[in-house]
């Protein structure tokens, strides 16, 4: 039995996709109705995912590790170059994409001064465009990030590609990145995620 730690829309999403897609029993709270969620984690973020008594705080390591425990068909075969180049992706997802999108939301919420914060926004959102464009570029050539088939790296950047409509800056995706985006939100495990949550999908319009 597992536990999702989760805020709507956030990228435990990502997470709560894989575990309805592993079929496996489990339970969600949100973070926003514990009264102190510090105690579950000192970095107050989530996913937070309890496997049993321990508690998993990345998300990058509770999705390889949901993915290897219950063989879901989301990544090349283990040792393949083609993995390799999956987990690529998966980490620019997790460790380049998000950190781009993090940058705005400390803006909105560290920068008082309505310009000062518009302009930090607008310089993180060129930053993650110009990481849409390199997904785009990939995406000209092939339907997944991955090659043809649907790979977790998809799910974590139309994760990422939602946030969007929190900032009051343009944050351009490309033809062939909408065109990914609405196929990944259209998937029943995240379709079913997004539902859970009550969360509206629009990065892909
Ligand atoms: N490296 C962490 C980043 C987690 C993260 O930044 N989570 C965000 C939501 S997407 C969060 O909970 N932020 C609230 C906070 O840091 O206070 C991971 O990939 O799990």
């Amino acid at each position: 039995m597992y536990t999702l730690y989760y805020s709507p829309g956030a990228c435990s999403l990502a997470i709560h996709t894989l575990l309805i897609e592993s079929d496996q029993p489990f339970d969600v709270v949100n973070k926003n109705d514990l009264e102190d969620f510090s105690t579950i984690t000192p970095l107050g973020a989530v996913p937070v995912l309890k496997i049993g008594n321990e508690l998993i705080r990345e998300g990058a390591a509770q999705a390889l590790y949901l993915i290897e425990k219950h063989d879901l068909d989301l990544l090349p075969k283990a040792g393949s170059p083609d993995r390799a180049k999956a987990l690529e992706w998966l980490l620019f997802g997790n460790a380049t994409m998000h950190p781009a999108y993090s940058k705005m939301f400390f803006s909105l919420r560290a920068i008082s001064d309505e310009a000062s914060r518009h302009e930090a926004l607008q310089v993180a959102a060129g930053v993650a465009g110009k990481l849409w464009a390199l997904v785009d570029k990939q995406l000209a050539k092939t339907r997944f990030v991955t090659g043809d088939k649907l790979s977790v790296a998809d799910i974590m950047l139309a994760v990422y590609a939602n946030w969007g409509g929190y900032f009051d800056v343009d944050i351009p995706l490309g033809a062939n990145v909408r065109r990914m985006l609405a196929e990944v939100s259209a998937w029943p495990s995240f379709a079913k995620a997004l539902a859970a949550e009550g969360v509206e999908y629009r990065a892909a319009a």
